[in-house]
């Protein structure tokens, strides 16, 4: 009987020390793997977001490339209706500043679409001004590039009516735009075809 009590208490001391030392083997192999994984995502994360960047610099100089020989090709047409649109409008007094804003993250979330509860991708997202007010759109998302593209978009196929087009915008940047006649003019961002919007000049 005490043989049998001494084997057993051995197979019980043997099994928990396999047991402890499998558990310590599978946690110190286990955090290895992890924090080389921790590591290789950081690196990948990293190798993207400079992508990311190199990509909107290109497409930024590709548009820019494209809209100044479509401005070349059209110019001495563009030169006589902007003769004309300006001289019927001598007597606009108007001249308030009005800024149009895009959302933060406005690229990666139909979210702010107005169709899915949001309050619209740009900010505000109908803006009334009049004729001769100076509307300046800012891309003031500083995670990505956009572009305020005068027309209406219809699912991706969008359809540009050349009112105006700041072209894509880098976090920051700019463009200003004041209508010489009123009217309602939607506008949409090439890159992301939730993001509309509308101005009212009056
Ligand atoms: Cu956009």
């Amino acid at each position: 009987m005490k043989l049998l009590y001494a084997v057993l208490a051995l197979v019980v001391i043997g099994s928990a020390t396999t047991t402890a030392y499998f558990t310590y083997y599978t946690s110190t192999y286990h955090t290895t793997d992890v924090f080389q994984l921790e590591n290789k995502v950081a690196s990948l994360e990293s190798e993207i977001s400079s992508l990311k960047s190199s990509v909107a610099s290109d497409l930024k100089n590709a548009y820019d490339d494209g809209y100044s020989a479509g401005i070349a090709e059209q110019s001495p047409s563009s030169n006589a209706s902007s003769i004309n649109t300006s001289s019927s409008n001598t007597d606009a007094v108007s001249t308030i500043p009005r800024t149009i804003g895009t959302v933060e993250k406005s690229g990666y979330s139909t979210e702010c679409a107005v169709p899915t509860g949001g309050d619209g991708c740009y900010t505000p997202v109908n803006l009334s001004a009049n004729v001769g007010d100076k509307i300046i759109m800012t891309n003031t998302d500083s995670t990505g590039v956009h572009s305020f593209t005068s027309g209406t978009v219809d699912g991706f196929a969008p359809s540009p009516d050349g009112k105006f087009d700041t072209g894509i915008l880098m976090s920051g940047d700019s463009f200003e735009w004041t209508p010489t006649v009123s009217g309602e003019y939607p506008y949409y961002c090439m890159l992301h075809a939730w993001q509309v919007g509308t101005i009212t000049v009056n």
